[in-house]
């Protein structure tokens, strides 16, 4: 059974790379408010599909992250609100990081109806390419890429290597997330054969936060709230707490990692004020055997079973008591 289903494995990278073969122009996306693995998978995959001989543009709606800017090659990313015409020519698009095509935001007006090649880890993906490699076994897509360029008998090279090392570490929470496997570390181990500096990397990534930041941490945590057996813990972020504190929501989304930490918490919740009225964006880790992607299904969202998301249109109180009823649910029935 088991070797049947890594033969399969096989066989649809290997046509992935077919469909790659047949084809010169590619566009790379992926999702809206992009993070580590995104960006890094997106940059090692353009990588590849230069060294394959093919013509790449990579465009996403929202702009890369401030720690993510000493990637080489982050300034190939191209933003979708900056083109000057919003058409592009290109023969198939590879979509990365996402389980819904609704996920790239915007860039979606840019397919038309090209072939999309579908690569993904998030077990809620909808299958929406017209080829589809979904891993559920991989701890992000920086790990399916770098899976790749061993297909492609491809030697990675320094720039990629960086990108994937970026993209597996800040997916698996720097290599302690449940989705953390001996694969991981495998693959790991081979990148550091590379010009790689973990102790600098870390500090790009997590150790370049403002006071500002700080601040309001200090006043996230000083407002934290629980249920009465405290397996429920949760924080709210309003649109009032980052203008008082100059910030945009990007710098408060590593939060929900403090509040983690708690002892005995099962399920962790961050919700946060979108622009917009009666609309919270909801993300859910969850620490235990509860799996927060049916959660955050019920409500049109989803994502893994130990960190989803999901947007609800409700004002602020309405959406912590749906959200409360919801998780209650799901920690009994665990
Ligand atoms: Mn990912």
């Amino acid at each position: 059974m088991r070797e049947k289903k890594r033969k399969g494995k096989r066989m649809l990278k290997k046509k992935i790379l077919d469909e790659i073969k047949n084809r010169k122009s590619f566009l790379v996306v992926a999702h809206i408010h992009p993070e580590g693995d995104s960006i890094g998978s997106q940059i090692a995959l353009a990588n590849l599909l230069k060294g394959m001989g093919k013509s790449v543009r990579v465009i996403n709606e929202d702009k890369v992250p401030r720690n993510l800017l000493f990637l080489p090659g982050v300034d190939r990313i191209e933003r979708f609100s900056n083109l000057e015409k919003k058409e592009v020519d290109f023969d198939a698009a590879i979509i990365l990081d996402c389980p819904t095509l609704e996920r790239i935001g915007k860039v979606k007006q840019l397919l038309g109806s090209k072939y999309i090649i579908n690569i993904d880890h998030h077990i809620s993906n909808e299958g929406f390419g017209d080829i589809n490699w979904v891993d559920l076994k991989a701890s992000s897509a920086g790990e399916m890429i770098y899976a790749l360029f061993k297909s492609a008998e491809k030697e990675i090279d320094n720039a990629s290597a960086l990108c994937v090392y970026v993209a597996i570490m800040t997916d698996t929470g720097s290599f302690h997330y449940s989705n953390t496997t001996s694969q991981t570390h495998k693959i790991i181990a081979e990148l550091l054969n590379f010009k790689i500096n973990p102790t600098k990397i870390y500090e790009y990534i997590y150790e370049t936060k403002s006071f500002d930041t700080l601040k309001l941490l200090a006043e996230v945590l000083a407002n934290l709230q629980k249920s009465k057996d405290g397996k429920y813990v949760w924080f709210k972020v309003t649109d009032e707490m980052l203008k008082r504190n100059r910030l945009t929501a990007e710098s408060t989304e590593d939060f929900i990692d403090f509040v983690r930490m708690i002892e005995g918490a099962e399920v962790v919740a961050y919700l946060r004020e979108l622009d917009s009225d009666n609309k919270v964006k909801v993300s859910l880790r969850s620490k235990t055997d509860v799996d927060v992607n049916a959660v955050a299904k019920n409500f049109g969202g989803g994502g893994h079973y130990a960190a989803s998301g999901c947007v609800i249109e409700k004002c602020m109180e309405e959406t912590e008591q749906l959200l409360y009823q919801q998780i209650k649910k799901a920690l009994k029935s665990k």
